[in-house]
């Protein structure tokens, strides 16, 4: 009989092909010891990629740093969803900061630690896109600047979700919110604005910066783990689909992730003191309608009528992704 190799693709539980890699291979979340961070009851939507994001990169900066860590938190879906006072998801030492402090807050964590002379006990500040990226931005750049010891995460689900889908700085071109144009002949967002926020924390020189997805998880974990080796301040951007936001089913959001990276419309990579270091690369170019469909907020693209001017400038951001970070084929990045 011929012999044929057994592929196991899911490598990722702890079910099946887990079990097959060496244990420095495993994921966290597939160890039984893991510390569910962000416990189950919260009150997240169905299929919220702010939840599943956090509750991995919480878990896997725990087990990084021996469960010596303390996370500030900004205002938003995330706190809201976990912490409704006198209730908490959250099984780390956790502090509920203002909408635009969280780096501030977190940097002032770690000075107590230090001159406490506990510098192994390690601080991370977290918050959305609109804490992040608007409100927040100017206590990040600071926290950036002075390069303190605070790996700032954001959960990037580009738009203001708690208080109702308004618009904020990291909000797609052409999408829809509550507070974006409805009608018109463009309706949505503006084209030329907004934030490339990676970009601009790499053009801070710090130590390392990393996006991620959801639909990779075991990257994203490997990039929280690789953060934690670096002193100094640290950004990790993790794209976060929000059905209710974007108008996308539940059971979507690993494949809107995936859509995001593939189409190149997400960059997914690492950048160290200032240069980007890695990128991971698309397998198959797909065009951005395919990502763009199955959503609402973009669905005056599709009906009536298609707007294929406005696809077009979108495919655009998309194929200069791909040629910015050496996305397809051998050649590197070129930032
Ligand atoms: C100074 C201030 N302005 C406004 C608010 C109200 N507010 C709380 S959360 C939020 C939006 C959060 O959006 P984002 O940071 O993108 O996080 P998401 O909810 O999308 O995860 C706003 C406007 C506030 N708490 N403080
Ligand atoms: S509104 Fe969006 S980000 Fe907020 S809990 Fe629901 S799915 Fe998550």
């Amino acid at each position: 009989m011929a012999f044929q190799p057994v592929k196991f693709y899911q490598t990722g539980t702890f079910t099946v092909g887990n079990r097959l890699l060496a244990p420095e291979e495993r994921s966290v979340q597939a160890n039984m010891r893991r510390t569910n961070s962000l416990n189950s009851g919260h009150r997240a939507c169905q299929g919220c990629g702010e939840a599943l994001g956090a509750r991995y990169a919480i878990d896997a900066a725990m087990e990084a740093t021996q469960r010596r860590l303390i996370a500030a938190n900004a205002t938003g879906c995330l706190e809201v969803f976990s912490t409704p006072y006198p209730e908490t998801s959250w099984q780390i030492p956790w502090i509920h900061s203002l909408f635009g402090n969280a780096a501030a807050v977190a940097t002032g964590i770690a000075a107590a630690m230090r001159v406490k002379g506990r510098s192994e006990v390690r601080v991370i500040a977290q918050g959305g896109d609109g804490g992040t990226t608007d409100i927040g931005f100017g206590c990040l750049s600071g926290m950036f600047e002075r390069n303190d010891d605070v790996l700032y995460v954001c959960y990037d689900n580009e738009a203001y979700m708690n208080t109702g889908v308004q618009r904020s700085s990291a909000t797609p071109p052409a999408a829809r919110t509550a507070t974006t144009m409805a009608v018109g002949p463009e309706p949505g967002n503006v084209f030329g604005q907004g934030k490339d926020l990676p970009r601009i924390a790499i053009a801070h020189g710090i130590p390392y910066v990393a996006t991620a997805t959801v639909a990779e998880l075991r990257d994203l974990e490997a990039k929280v783990r690789r953060a934690m080796q670096f002193r100094g301040a640290r950004y990790i951007h993790i794209f976060v689909p929000c059905p209710l936001g974007w108008g996308h089913a539940s059971d979507q959001t690993i494949r809107i992730s995936r859509l995001a990276k593939e189409t190149g419309l997400f960059p997914v990579f690492e950048a160290v003191e200032g240069e980007v270091a890695s990128v991971s690369k698309i397998r198959r170019k797909l065009p951005v309608t395919e990502y763009l469909k199955p959503q609402r907020r973009f669905a005056h693209l599709f009906s009536p009528g298609l707007k294929t001017e406005v696809i077009a400038r979108i495919q655009a951001i998309a194929d200069r992704n791909i040629r910015r970070y050496g996305l397809l084929g051998a050649e590197g990045p070129q930032p």
